[in-house]
């Protein structure tokens, strides 16, 4: 009999929650052959990166997974045999009852935000809370050997590699985006929240001398474009320059989509979690703008990755990266240190194909879902 798995995603605010469960979700059922039920509180933020959502319909089936409207008024459902609440989200009150009542109880885990902090390791697996003899455990996904990894599907670095090797397929998914750059232009990528650093950085770029197509997906960092453009009423699809700077804005695009324009760009500014993640697959210098949390916890996350990821760069090379990294988290002057990071182009290029490599040697988070459950029974 396949496992039953039940993943609960609220969608707090952005895309990273249904972002991290869809992707899982479906992993489990293609890669694992589980049965796999996601819950969903927010279809509509579902339908922006799968445009197949029926946002009206309650129950409906998107690539082998059991999609589900997790409505306030919960419909009633029996337990599944492992149960995810994704990002510390709280499961109705009556599933719990569920869960709790069945004859063999579920697996029932956390699966929690994405760190490259130390303690992560030492929390990861740990027990949790109890409900009524139903134990929940922490499950972390993380970048260090003791942690659950990071999600990648099987291929996936293949199927990256190849395409980056294919030019002509490169130019084809493009302009299916109506995307038309220069011969020797910069492809570079931004997702990202609002940035007051922004700025400086279109600035630095425009007047470079080597052209720059920069491609912004609709999204909250649209705001600082427009102003720095000095227009109003961005849309997907508009174009601008300004001296050697392209900006081209792009709409919200399936979540394949994306990963394709990662690997198709030469520098990927990426957010949250889950772009985060993807730009390190596609093995490309990359700027993250991390999720602000209170009392800037956030900037110790920061530090951790920035401490990982830089371990292996040179001295020269690490001081770019963080100085660019950290100016663009603190809404800093972007144009000294985005100088400095061309110097080092090379080490640093090189340095994301090795680090991808490297992180692609852990085993992938679904399967390290599996694992766990396959030794707790
Ligand atoms: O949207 P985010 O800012 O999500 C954040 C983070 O997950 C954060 O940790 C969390 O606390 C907060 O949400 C609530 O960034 P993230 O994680 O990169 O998610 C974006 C998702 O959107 C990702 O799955 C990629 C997808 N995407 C598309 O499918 N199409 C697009 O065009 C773009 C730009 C993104």
């Amino acid at each position: 009999m396949k496992a039953r798995w039940d993943i609960f995603c609220s969608v707090v605010d952005n895309y990273g929650d249904i972002g991290v469960t869809w992707r899982l979700a479906r992993q489990l059922v293609v890669e694992h052959g589980c049965e796999v039920c996601l819950w969903v509180d927010d279809l509509r933020a579902f339908e922006r990166m799968c445009p197949e959502i029926d946002v009206r319909s309650p129950q409906q089936w998107q690539d082998g997974v059991e999609v589900r409207d997790w409505p306030a008024d919960w419909p009633g459902a029996p337990s599944a045999d492992v149960v995810i609440a994704a990002f510390a989200c709280q499961l109705p009150p009556a599933y719990m009852e569920a869960m709790a009542e069945r004859e063999r109880v579920p697996l029932w885990m956390n699966l929690d935000y994405l760190s490259a902090e130390e303690w992560v390791v030492g929390c990861h697996r740990l027990p949790s809370v109890k409900f009524k003899g139903v134990q929940k455990y922490f499950f972390f996904p993380g970048f260090r050997p003791g942690t659950g990894g990071l999600l990648r599907e099987a291929g996936l670095l293949e199927q990256c590699q190849a395409f980056q090797q294919d030019v002509p397929a490169q130019r084809q998914f493009l302009q299916t985006l109506g995307v038309f750059p220069a011969t020797d232009a910069r492809l570079i990528s931004l997702f990202a929240y609002e940035n007051a650093g922004l700025a400086s950085w279109l600035d630095v770029l425009a007047t470079d001398g080597r052209a720059t197509h920069l491609l912004v997906p609709e999204g909250r960092i649209l705001g600082d474009v427009q102003r720095w453009l000095g227009l109003e009423g961005l849309a997907a699809g508009d174009i601008h320059q300004r001296a050697a700077l392209t900006v081209q804005v792009l709409p919200f695009v399936r979540q394949e989509q994306y990963d394709r324009l990662l690997w198709c760009c030469d520098f990927n500014a990426v957010r949250g979690e889950d772009s985060f993640v993807r730009a390190q697959w596609a093995g490309r210098p990359m700027l993250w703008h991390i999720y602000r949390q209170d009392e800037d916890i956030h900037l110790d996350k920061l530090d951790a990755f920035l401490q990982l990821y830089t371990a292996a760069l040179s001295p020269a090379a690490s001081a770019a990266v963080v100085t660019l990294w950290q100016a663009w988290n603190a809404d800093g002057d972007m144009a000294q240190s985005w100088k400095m990071l061309l110097e080092h182009w090379p080490e640093v290029n090189q340095h994301a194909q090795t680090w991808c490599l490297e992180q692609g040697l852990q085993a992938d988070l679904a399967t390290a879902l599996v694992q766990f459950y396959e030794s707790w029974i």
